[in-house]
This record gives structure tokens, sequence and C-alpha cells, in this order.
């Protein structure tokens, strides 16, 4: 299969950009089991939007592999009211990363892009042929003009430097580390807060953003963050590659799903006042599978695992626009 290269991350410095991010720190956590050193900068001690101390801060620490998980990142209210926050600082925060990764002769670098790169109205499942096919979804067009233009880079940088640089789509994803912010959170994270906080204040019904039609599929971070290092041991490729659960299913069973781990017994209202978004989201995952990896945890177990999560976080992840 086209892309398939093995690389042995043994003994080599892996610097994953945005660690404290639920991206950057489920890769942090995958990494632990690999035989590399890991390598991450404080926020205070680092801007990554600026290239100069970017490129020093590379050069003096010397990594083989840089993993790009740093974003600003945020639900559908967050793209669409914070549009200068998702484009210029994402594309600030790929400049300099992409770029001085490249200064410092990285080896490999894996970049983090999103299935909102793709058409609203893609054909599904969507296979990475569907880039720049057709118009984005209006609420998130910001993210996802960044997040092209941070895989055009690594496809730039490869084709006029030779680099190994890839890009990896992930589906819509929950799990440890995420925000809980009331406005700014995804979907999965929102909910686990609303639910569990009228479950404590015996709210007979609680409501649930849009329609409750919008199909999406969820993937826990964990089983992203293995398919991550498992990428970055097994592809080398130009093309972007998709990494998907296949768990797709509505809002309403969604919210339902999260209200059943939360324990909240009322009933959900869906306020069509809110937007819905795309209309549905399900990534062709076929490349990813035909390498050999597959995810492992139910929707259920995943979710379990966020709200406790988040019971343990004491609801102290709200970030605003949050660099992930
Ligand atoms: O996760 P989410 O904010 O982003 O919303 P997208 C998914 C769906 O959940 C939409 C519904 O149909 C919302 O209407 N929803 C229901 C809610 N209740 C809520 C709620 O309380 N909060 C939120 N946030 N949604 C994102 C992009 O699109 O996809 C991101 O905005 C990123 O940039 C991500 O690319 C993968 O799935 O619509």
């Amino acid at each position: 299969m086209a892309g398939v290269s093995t690389y042995d991350l043994t003994g080599k410095r892996v610097f994953v950009a945005g660690h404290r991010g639920m991206v950057g720190s489920a890769v942090v956590r995958r990494l632990a089991s690999e035989n590399c050193i890991v390598l991450t900068a404080d926020r205070r001690e680092l801007d990554l939007t600026r290239e100069e101390p970017t490129l020093k801060w590379l050069e003096a620490n010397r990594p083989e592999v840089v993993v790009h998980a740093a974003a600003k990142v945020g639900g559908i209210a967050a793209n669409n009211n914070l549009p200068v926050d998702f484009l210029c600082d994402n594309l600030a925060l790929e400049l300099s990363v992409i770029r001085a990764s490249h200064m410092v002769g990285v080896q490999r670098l894996l970049f983090l892009g999103s299935s909102c790169i793709y058409p609203k109205h893609a054909k599904q499942p969507i296979a990475e042929s569907e880039l720049l096919t057709g118009p984005l979804e209006p609420t998130n067009e910001w993210y996802a003009i960044a997040k092209i233009a941070g895989l055009k880079m690594c496809q730039a940088f490869r084709r006029q430097y030779g680099d190994d640089f890839i890009s990896v789509m992930p589906t819509n994803l929950y799990g440890r580390g995420d925000n809980y912010h009331p406005d700014h959170s995804h979907v999965p994270a929102a909910l686990i807060r609303r639910f569990h906080e009228a479950k404590l204040a015996k709210a007979p019904s609680v409501a649930v953003w849009g329609t409750g039609t919008p199909l999406r599929e969820f993937l826990n971070v964990e089983d992203f963050a293995d398919a991550c290092v498992f990428l970055l041991k097994n592809y080398s490729s130009d093309l972007p590659i998709n990494v998907g659960s296949g768990d797709e299913l509505s809002i309403a069973d969604f919210a339902a799903a999260v209200a059943d781990v939360v324990g909240y017994e009322g009933k959900l209202i869906f306020d069509a006042s809110k937007p819905d978004g795309t209309p549905r989201k399900l990534l062709d995952s076929s490349r990813v599978r035909e390498l050999g990896w597959a995810p492992k945890t139910p929707l259920s177990v995943g979710l379990a695992v966020a709200y406790a999560d988040f019971l343990e976080m004491g609801g102290r992840n709200m970030r605003v626009g949050v660099q992930a």
C-alpha cells in the first residue's frame, strides 16, 4: 500500500508541541511506552507562535521527531465566534513549528489536522481525496483553512526539500484532558459538564444545542494518540491520512449516551436556535486500517473515563479558545 514506511523511534528525541492539550497530553502518555525521549516546552518558556524563539528552542533541544499538536481549538460556537484566533493563531503556529522543524533538520514531523478540512457536503464516508472538492462548513471555515494550510505546508516541504512531514486527520475526539468551557468546548465535554450540573441541580430538563439530527463520528483520544505513534512508525506520504473510529451516531443518540454515563435522568430538549454545523462527518479510515491500525475503546468505556476525568479535574479545565 502507498505510504508504508518504517521508522524506528528507539532512542529518538520526540518533541510534542502542545503537550498540555487533550491530544498532546495523550500523545505524551502513549510515547511513555516507546523507548524514546519525550521533549516538551512549557508555554511560559516558549511561545510557539513566534518563529525565532521556536527555532532557537529547537536548535538547543535538537529533536529528531516533532508532533505538532499545538493548536487553537474549540467547538462549533468558539469556531464561529473567534475567527481571528482560529485562523491567525493556527497559521502562526504552523508556520513557526513546521518551518523551524525544517531548518533544524527534523527527520519526521506529524501534523495534526481535522475532519473539518473536508467540504460540508463531502461524499460519505469521507476519503482523503475529497479535500478541496467543494465549499467548507461556514461555522468552522477559519479553522479549516488554517488546517488545510498546515497540511499544504507539509506537502510543500516534502516536495521542495524532501522533508518527511506527514499530516493526520482525526475525526471528532473526546477523552481525558478535554476543555470543559461551557460555550467553547466540543460537544462531548459540553454535554458532560451540562448533564453533570443538571444532575446535581436535579433539573427536570436540559438543553442540547441544535436539532439533534447531525451525525458525528467519535474517537477516544487515547486511541487517536496510539494511531499517531503508529503512523510515525509506519507511514510516510504527502497524502494526508484519516483516523476515525467508524462509531457514527446522531447528536441525539450521543447526548443520550452521555446522559447515561453521567447518570442524568431528566429530559433532553433540543435548542434549534443553536447551530447544527455540518450534517454528517464520517471519515473513510480504510487507509489507516489497511496499514494495520484499529481503535480499541468502545464509546461507553471512553465516555466513562472522560466523565471520571471531569470529576477529578473538578471542572477546572475551562480554557477560552485554548491552545491544545
Ligand atoms: O463538537 P462540536 O462543537 O463541533 O459540535 P463540530 C458537534 C455538534 O454537536 C453540532 C451539537 O451539531 C452541535 O449543534 N451540540 C449539541 C453541541 N450540544 C452542544 C453543546 O453543548 N456544545 C457544542 N459544542 N455542540 C467541529 C469544529 O465541528 O469539529 C472543530 O468546530 C473541529 O473546529 C471538530 O474541527 C472536529 O463537530 O460541528
